[in-house]
């Protein structure tokens, strides 16, 4: 049995930022044009008119300030209000491809590690830019990793699990290393034009390597042990999907082919199957509120942070000890509490113990406890 750790974190962010006085304008711009042209079934009381979005609002309700995009043009144009993406020739690299590169490329500088150490690669994300082949297997090539590599789907918790798959497998010796790679283009599947959700998600792309202990040349994070859950909830859903060309006519832009939720129901229910599951992990491992030094969270809801931390460490943690990155990021789904561990975790000394935690989707909840080596 082999100990596994991570020894590399990478991070790639798009260029495009859109503060949240953009994003309002934008749609405020586009509501008074859906209103403008639906004045008479409005008055008719046919369809709904648009309310205005708020900057206020989004800030209180979730505290995000502003988010990182792979296309502002779309989505800023109240004519389009969604991003614009260049269709790739077959033989280019694909866009998810592209950005799960750049970030796997910092996670082997960080371990001083090169593709030839690796042996497999895991795409864990919310959405795939294709059936198949995998993009895994796109980014293997690309890399020049040997081995194997999969594509996997746990919405929100796609990083954990997928840690959690890598770290069980190093230990059991079938493979030497793996790269966990997390290309969120949530601008994609998100529906700019509803403003209960317009402000929620970022672009970005993660990645984690996983390696034996023993391997290790500098700093790095022991996988203490990993534990995942999921609980079967339409809350948190998208009908976008293969079977769309079978159903009748008229399927091509429906509202339940982008990001759907009750955000109010998934907040309650949640959050206790949250700070339980952590909890419980914690216990089982004999790791009392004390000795966690940092908690990197899902970052989808700044409210529902601080609580999840107030119950885990009994007090509300510092600043430091939680650290949120949603207020620049907003929700990139699974990447999010590994954003937070890649830029949040070097300060930590040796013996330190930290935990990872993702939920959401599924419901589905991930948590990876780690100890500090250096
Ligand atoms: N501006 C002004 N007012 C607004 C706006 C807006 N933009 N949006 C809503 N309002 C209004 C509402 O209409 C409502 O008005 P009224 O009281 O008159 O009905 C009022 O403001 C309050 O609205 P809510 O009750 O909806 O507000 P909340 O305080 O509940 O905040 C949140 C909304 C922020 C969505 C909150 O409920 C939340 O964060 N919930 C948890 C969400 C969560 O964690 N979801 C996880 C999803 S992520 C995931 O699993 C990944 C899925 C795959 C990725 C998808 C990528 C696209």
């Amino acid at each position: 049995m082999h100990r596994p750790v991570i020894t590399g974190t990478g991070v790639f962010t798009p260029d495009n930022v859109i503060t949240n006085a953009e994003l309002v304008t934008a749609f405020n711009a586009y509501a008074d044009l859906f209103n403008t042209e639906n004045a008479a079934a409005i008055s008719a009381g046919t369809v709904e008119a648009k309310e205005h979005s708020s900057e206020d609002f989004i800030v209180k309700a979730s505290g995000i300030r502003q988010r990182y995009v792979i296309d502002k043009s779309g989505v800023l144009d109240p004519a389009v209000m969604h991003p614009l993406l260049r269709q790739r020739d077959d033989d280019e690299p694909s866009l998810m491809a592209e950005m799960g590169v750049d970030a796997a490329r910092k996670a082997l500088l960080q371990a001083g590690r090169t593709a030839s150490d690796v042996d497999l690669v895991v795409c864990a994300a919310s959405n795939m830019e294709r059936a198949y082949p995998a993009v895994a297997i796109e980014i293997q090539q690309l890399l020049g990793v040997s081995g194997f590599a999969f594509d996997m789907n746990v919405a929100c918790s796609s990083a954990t699990f997928g840690i959690q798959a890598a770290a069980d497998m190093v230990r059991s010796g079938s493979i030497r290393s793996a790269l966990v790679i997390n290309p969120e283009i949530c601008s994609a599947h998100l529906e700019w034009r509803d403003r209960d959700c317009h402000f929620i998600f970022g672009d970005v792309a993660t990645a984690t390597l996983i390696e034996r202990r023993d391997a290790a040349s500098g700093a790095h994070f022991e996988i203490l042990s990993t534990r995942c859950a999921t609980d079967f909830s339409n809350n948190i859903r998208n009908n976008n999907g293969y079977l769309r060309r079978s159903r009748p006519a008229g399927m091509a832009d429906r509202r339940d082919m982008q990001f759907m939720q009750n955000g109010r129901k998934v907040f309650k229910e949640v959050l206790p199957m949250v700070s339980d599951h952590i909890a419980a992990h914690m216990q089982s491992e004999g790791i009392a509120a004390d000795d966690l030094k940092r908690l990197w969270l899902h970052q989808a809801n700044k409210t529902m942070n601080d609580f999840i931390g107030r119950k885990v460490l009994g007090r509300t943690p510092a600043p430091e000890e939680q650290p949120n990155i949603l207020q620049d990021y907003a929700n990139t789904s699974s990447a999010g509490s590994i954003i937070a561990f890649s830029k949040y975790s070097d300060d930590l000394a040796e013996g330190d113990a930290g935990l990872i935690c993702s939920f959401g989707a599924g419901y589905s909840v991930g948590s990876v406890l780690l100890r500090r080596h250096s």
